[in-house]
């Protein structure tokens, strides 16, 4: 028999090649999950770990719950698929109305996809079609911002402005940048910076550099996520708002990570009070549990949209996925949404925030941290460097938490937490008391 070493045999560990993984290392010192519960991970020896990234911010309700896990199963057996291109099913159609019934303003129209990097491609692909159907095929262009993470795709990593998952790939999309909001004199900062919304100018270098007949659209996470939790300063988002106003530019919201309550507002756009024309969600929609990602749109890009879409019959937007709308990830997504609301685990979110705030800037001044900033039930961490070596010491910081119950995120120089929205004051307790021992004998 093959040596079953951490519940997976050496053939089929070679045989997966693991998703921004370091396959090499992980192969080498396999971290296996078997099993979770609430808000832990089970591993394959049956240790439980707190899950502090609440899966990949996706289960912000915690895991296995059983309202979803049964809405999965009857869908199974009711209807497990249906086509999704020129015929329909009820749940989708039901599932839009509460989005758009949530969503801020007008933004009522939902485009399904099955992740936030479709969601990412999506919306790009609606700004060109919105512009071109208004006559100005010319606006093509997507500004994106250093730092941000939209996914995987072509899109994604091109308006994307993450170095490391840029850099392998070649010519993509024509994309350009904003600077990100990351403030040298703001290490430690608690919720919004107040100082740095003169960022937003850049928009009219942008303007100035492209002209405003060829950019498409602006795409910023409200909040953005993956680069370590960087906040928008005070005032930020707003003047972004009023740029893209004046210069006829469409501002899309990637609310992949901000969405549906990691704020302690339902979206992003809530929390800093600047309506977009565009959200994209995905991840926590379905609580993980099932694929699903969105677009939601403004009323009047549907509208033009599909009102220059020739005869009747014809398809306006030529763009879907197989499984856009999923009978299984709209029960999912269903059944997620009213745990989120029978258990207001938005207002929880907020409420415990401060807590939280509390908690993790009580590590400032421990050895390597340079930096702390947090928003809602999210924090980052910037740490210092080994010399050439960014990625090493999160990287190091995160598998001895991990060896001692804890499960953080580390990426590039950061270390992140995404809390669930279902942790108990001990639980903060108890991941920052061990973060503090880490950080101590770092
Ligand atoms: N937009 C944003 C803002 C995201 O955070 C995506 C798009 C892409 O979504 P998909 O579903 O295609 O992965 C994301 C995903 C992390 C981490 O550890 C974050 C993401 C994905 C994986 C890991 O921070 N964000
Ligand atoms: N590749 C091939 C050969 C296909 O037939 C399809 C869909 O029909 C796709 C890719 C796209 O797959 P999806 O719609 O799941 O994104």
């Amino acid at each position: 028999m093959t040596q079953q070493a951490h519940g997976v045999t050496q053939a089929q560990k070679d045989a997966l090649w693991m998703p921004y993984t370091a396959n090499r290392q992980f192969k080498s010192s396999p971290r296996i999950v078997s099993g979770a519960e609430g808000n832990y991970l089970i591993d394959d020896t049956g240790r439980k770990v707190f899950d502090g990234l609440s899966g990949l911010w996706t289960c912000g309700a915690g895991h296995n719950r059983p309202e979803i896990a049964e809405a999965v199963a009857r869908q199974l057996t009711t209807l497990d698929y249906a086509p999704a291109f020129q015929y329909g099913h009820t749940l989708a159609f039901e599932l839009a109305e509460r989005l758009a019934a949530m969503a801020p303003a007008d933004i009522n129209q939902v485009f399904f996809t099955n992740s936030g990097s479709e969601a990412a491609d999506t919306a790009t692909k609606i700004a060109r079609a919105y512009w071109r159907q208004q006559g100005q095929p010319t606006k093509t262009r997507i500004i994106g911002r250093a730092k941000g993470y939209h996914g995987a795709s072509w899109g994604g990593i091109s308006f994307g402005g993450i170095g490391a998952n840029r850099k392998m790939w070649g010519p993509a999309m024509e994309s350009d940048h904003l600077s990100h909001t990351l403030l040298a004199d703001q290490p430690f900062c608690k919720g919004m910076p107040d100082t740095g919304a003169h960022l937003a100018e850049e928009l009219i270098e942008m303007v100035a550099l492209h002209d405003a007949s060829n950019i498409a659209a602006v795409i910023v996470e409200p909040l953005a996520g993956s680069a370590g939790v960087i906040i928008p300063p005070v005032g930020y988002l707003r003047r972004l708002r009023e740029l893209c106003d004046e210069h006829d530019i469409l501002l899309i919201f990637d609310e992949v990570i901000t969405g549906f309550g990691r704020t302690g507002h339902l979206f992003g756009a809530n929390a800093f009070d600047v309506v977009p024309d565009m959200i994209n969600v995905a991840k926590q929609l379905t609580n993980g549990a099932v694929p699903m990602g969105a677009v939601m749109t403004r009323q009047f890009i549907y509208d033009t949209v599909t009102g220059a879409g020739g005869p009747e019959y014809n398809i306006e937007l030529p763009h879907g996925y197989t499984y856009s709308g999923h009978p299984v990830a709209c029960a999912a997504a269903m059944a997620a949404l009213d745990v989120l609301e029978q258990e207001s685990l938005v207002s929880r979110v907020s409420e415990l925030s401060p807590y939280f705030e509390k908690a993790v800037h009580s590590l400032a001044g421990l050895p390597f941290v340079k930096g702390i900033r947090n928003f809602g039930f999210a924090a980052g961490f910037t740490i210092e460097s080994y010399p050439g070596e960014p990625a090493r010491r999160p990287f190091e910081l995160a598998m001895s938490l991990w060896d001692k119950g804890y499960y953080v995120r580390y990426g590039g120089d950061t270390l992140q937490l995404g809390i669930p929205f279902t942790t108990e004051k001990f639980e903060i307790d108890n991941l920052i008391n061990a973060m503090h021992d880490t950080l101590s004998n770092a």
